[in-house]
């Protein structure tokens, strides 16, 4: 079992994993020796459950509106996955590092690592700026001549 707050890191192998065909799509998760289903959600890929080879329901997840997670890891005595009993955690028993949007949880300092920045589900924002920049788009009209407007749908972007 995983405890929350990071067991520490060494070199040996942790867990495997098998990818799915999209980027943050997570398929199968190997730690000590068992094999954890992932099970998510169609529309931004959140990591709903972990399942096993049976399809009973491991580890749930639910989400608030901006990524801050509930971890269910038991049904409660209605015996009924996600309702109000269940036992919850702050972080996977099982290991599992992937939640909102698939993308990585360290629980450890509590964020979301998004490749080239960090998220803070609480409160809901990045903790620095996108190493892209922003993009500017704006629709300018110009003049017009007569009835109709000689620079239409002109877009200005910059890189701010
Ligand atoms: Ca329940």
């Amino acid at each position: 079992m995983v405890c929350c707050g990071g067991a520490g890191w060494d070199d040996a192998l942790q867990a495997t994993y098998v990818n799915g065909a999209r980027l943050d799509e997570y398929i199968l998760m190997n730690r000590d020796s068992t094999n954890y289903w992932y099970m998510e959600s169609a529309i931004i890929g959140n990591v709903a459950a972990l399942v096993n080879s049976n399809g009973a329901i491991q580890e749930g997840y639910t989400y608030r509106g901006y990524g801050q997670a509930t971890v269910h890891t038991g049904a409660g005595n209605d015996g009924v996955w996600f309702t109000s009993d269940d036992a919850t955690a702050a972080c996977s028993a099982l290991g599992n590092p992937y939640l909102f949007t698939g993308r990585d949880w360290d629980s450890t300092i509590s964020l979301q690592y998004n490749r080239a920045r960090w998220y803070a589900p609480i409160p809901g924002r990045w903790l620095s700026r996108d190493a892209l920049g922003y993009l500017v788009v704006s629709r300018v009209f110009v003049s017009r001549v007569g009835s109709k407007p000689a620079t239409r749908g002109r877009v200005k972007t910059s890189q701010v």
